[in-house]
């Protein structure tokens, strides 16, 4: 990788985009060339996102969506009645209804999404089919240190929501700084339900994020799309190719754009260079066992109570209970 300086017409950003390039930037100035998987969202990425998730070889979805409907009436009665509800990265609020309708009295229901606009759209959609719960969309940055609005009731009990296996797309020390605020916010006697996808054959993970459709790999390489639309650059999509890597310790799935040949960016007054074989790594997603997440919510503050998994043994739902500081 090399770097000299060029000139190049400046063009307006956004403060979004502003950021985009600074992660393109961090990403070629590094040796390991790494983007957040967050820019992978734009509206694009998340419509390919949708479709993955209905992908015959991305199991995930469905599969914890089978768990939730299978075992709803016991994760109902493990539940205490009138509980409130936060839901973390709610988006369309779609495994939320039936868990809702399930659980004793619910005494309210707090979606919570980066997208105003989604979450909103998704709440009101939400509030119309159970009209009798309220609901409290708060938009928000779970990554971040997220506060609940003060107009909670304060001494209900809640219940942390965070389906799909989300958590996996953190690393262990931010997945845990995210468990031990959510015990901090949740308070003592709190539980927290979450979906964790488990490690497995690469015989099935890697067809799960290489799909013969290239519904995958199209969503992997719209990021050099949006980089392009965004910022103003002409990256060679052709000349990048999406792949999903396996690696253990720990057990993860990681997608890459690997370049097939030398390529030259100029980025913000700067030619940068990546060598064939060279790739930007654009997304982790890390596969637990029911042990090693018990292990990793135990350090934040949080007790296993209980777990349900398919048949197979590929996704687990999990019950935790904040143990009192
Ligand atoms: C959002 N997240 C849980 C997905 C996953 O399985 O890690 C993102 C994804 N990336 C490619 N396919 C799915």
């Amino acid at each position: 990788m090399s770097t000299t300086n060029t000139q190049s017409a400046t063009i307006d950003m956004t403060a979004a985009s502003a950021g985009l390039q600074q992660a393109l930037v961090d990403a070629l100035t590094h040796p390991y060339h790494s983007i957040s998987s967050a820019w992978l969202y734009d509206q694009r990425g998340s419509e390919l996102f949708e479709d993955i998730t209905e992908l015959p070889t991305y199991y995930p979805t469905r599969t914890e969506i089978g768990i939730l409907e299978d075992n709803l009436g016991a994760i109902a009665a493990a539940i205490s009645s009138d509980c409130l509800v936060v839901e973390l990265g709610s988006g369309s609020s779609r495994k939320t209804a039936p868990l809702l309708n399930a659980l004793r009295q619910p005494a309210g229901y707090v979606p919570m999404d980066i997208s105003g606009e989604y979450l909103h759209q998704a709440a009101a959609d939400l509030a119309k089919q159970l009209p009798t719960i309220p609901v409290l969309p708060l938009v928000a940055d779970f990554t971040t240190a997220f506060v609940l609005p003060p107009s909670l009731p304060a001494h209900t009990y809640r219940l942390g929501f965070f389906p799909g296996s989300t958590i996996g797309n953190l690393t262990a020390s931010v997945a845990h700084t995210l468990l031990a605020h959510c015990h901090k916010l949740l308070g003592d006697g709190a539980s927290f339900l979450i979906g964790v996808d488990l490690d497995k054959s690469p015989d099935v993970l890697i067809p799960a994020y290489d799909d013969p459709e290239g519904v995958t790999a199209e969503f992997n390489l719209n990021l050099l799309k949006r980089i392009n639309r965004e910022l103003g650059l002409t990256i060679n999509i052709e000349a990048f190719s999406h792949e999903a890597r396996y690696f253990t310790d720990p057990a993860r799935i990681e997608m890459h754009l690997v370049a097939a040949t030398d390529q030259t960016l100029e980025v913000a007054n700067n030619t940068y260079t990546l060598a064939a074989g060279e790739s930007f790594h654009t997304e982790t997603s890390h596969k637990y066992s029911v042990e090693s997440f018990a292990q990793l919510a135990a350090r934040a503050g949080w007790e296993l109570t209980q777990h349900w998994c398919d048949a197979e043994k590929r996704f687990a739902v999990l019950l935790l209970k904040a143990v009192a500081k």
